[in-house]
């Protein structure tokens, strides 16, 4: 590659900070889950940056923003993320890669550079899947694996579809992104202590785990706390925590295994009253596919255990089942040059986390670049990336999506 790029730093992290203001929540932290009004603003505020920068803006049927810079041809390296975030979300999580991708555009733009291939910055709609589920539904739609009917029908807990959400907020949308993708990259905050641990400047992501969601609905009977005697209660909220220590035992030994009850809800959530029904979500994560079926194998055996033991009934639903996924060989090492040619310090590493790429993986050759997240935080206000790695991941990705569409 014989031209160099330039990013510029202090444009570059002022316009982080500054889309950090749209659903900035008092105590820090950004809270802008998918389609909420939040999110809608940091969708027109996207969309009017990528529009000075020059890009085409075209709006898929779900929700996707593409910006594209035309090159000679229509064939595209992409690059993107999500700015949809959890409720206790930060300035970087998927806005970094968003906003790094745009920053790419303007440096080009700088140096007047043209290109032989297109260059394309996406958004990606409902990454979290912190509203709606699965996580990544938006870049799953777009790379075939959900019909765009079947992601609309998922509600939230109110029970608000995101088809409704879409067209409430005006991003249904009838464009569509790149296709023919020929490399995607996305720049991604670690979210985990890895790269700060071992002091390390760029993570080259190999892959991401696999992911299963579900939720479990248990239901027993209401009855009054003080005259039912113990053997007779069919006690939902006792099952269920019961059900969560057991699994938390039994897959302790199953190595890299994790597991999160991230929700818990009891009704009618009353202090006199026997709960009646408890919802819970189990979020279970393993690099292995074998190991990942293991613990879901388990978790049924105990679902049934549960059901006889509390003669309570249990729904279970699965929200989002992702097997591990493996990145493209030459842009992994492609970004790895790269960082070596900076004189960036760099480690391979599998992500903990989903993210838009694993879904650009079943259609184009993806790949990763990771940055430290400060004491390995995210989802968490106080989520942080100090500006020099930022601003490393930024040339990196610069040069990674130069070097294939020039
Ligand atoms: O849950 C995840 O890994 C991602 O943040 N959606
Ligand atoms: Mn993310
Ligand atoms: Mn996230
Ligand atoms: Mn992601």
């Amino acid at each position: 590659m014989d031209k160099k790029i330039q990013i510029n730093h202090k444009r570059f992290l002022s316009d982080i900070s500054s889309f950090g203001q749209i659903g900035a929540l008092s105590g820090g932290g950004v809270a802008r889950l998918a389609l909420t009004d939040s999110d809608r603003l940091g969708r027109d505020e996207l969309v009017s940056r990528m529009k000075a920068l020059g890009l085409r803006v075209s709006i898929d049927n779900i929700g996707n923003i593409f910006g594209t810079r035309a090159g000679r041809l229509s064939s595209t390296v992409m690059t993107g993320s999500h700015i949809d975030t959890v409720l206790t979300g930060g300035l970087y999580d998927g806005t970094y890669g968003v906003l790094a991708g745009l920053e790419v555009i303007a440096a080009l733009n700088d140096a007047c550079i043209e290109t032989e291939h297109s260059i394309t910055v996406a958004s990606f709609t409902n990454e979290e899947g912190a509203r709606f589920q699965p996580d990544m539904l938006g870049s799953l739609v777009f790379a075939g694996g959900m019909s765009v009917e079947t992601a609309r029908a998922t509600a939230d807990k109110s029970g608000i579809t995101l088809g409704d959400e879409l067209d409430r907020t005006g991003y249904a949308g009838a464009g569509h992104g790149p296709d023919h993708i020929i490399s995607y990259y996305e720049l991604h905050i670690e979210q985990g202590p890895v790269l700060e641990n071992e002091n390390t400047d760029i993570g080259v992501v190999t892959g991401v785990q696999g992911i299963s969601w579900s939720r479990l609905t248990f239901r027993g009977r209401s009855s009054h706390a003080g005259t039912t005697p113990m053997h007779s209660r069919a006690d939902s909220g006792l099952a269920a925590m019961s059900l969560i220590t057991r699994l938390h035992t039994a897959l302790k030994d199953i190595p890299e295994q994790l597991i999160t009850c991230g929700s818990f809800q009891v009704l009618p959530d009353l202090i006199n009253v026997v709960p009646h029904i408890t919802t819970l979500t189990i979020d279970l994560r393993n690099p292995d596919e074998q190991a990942l079926k293991t613990a879901e194998k388990i978790l049924t055996e105990l679902i049934s255990d549960t059901e006889k033991a509390f003669n309570i009934s249990v729904k279970k639903e699965t929200l989002a089942r992702f097997d591990p996924v493996s990145f493209n060989g030459k842009l992994i090492s492609q970004i790895e040059k790269i960082a070596h040619n900076n004189g960036f310090t760099a480690r391979r590493l599998c992500s903990g986390a989903g993210h838009d790429a694993q879904m650009i993986a079943r259609i184009a050759p993806a790949a990763m670049i990771f940055v430290p997240s400060v004491n390995g935080l995210s989802h968490n206000i106080a989520e942080l990336t100090y500006p020099d790695d930022l601003c490393r991941g930024t040339q990196v990705l610069a040069e990674a999506i130069l070097s294939d569409a020039l």
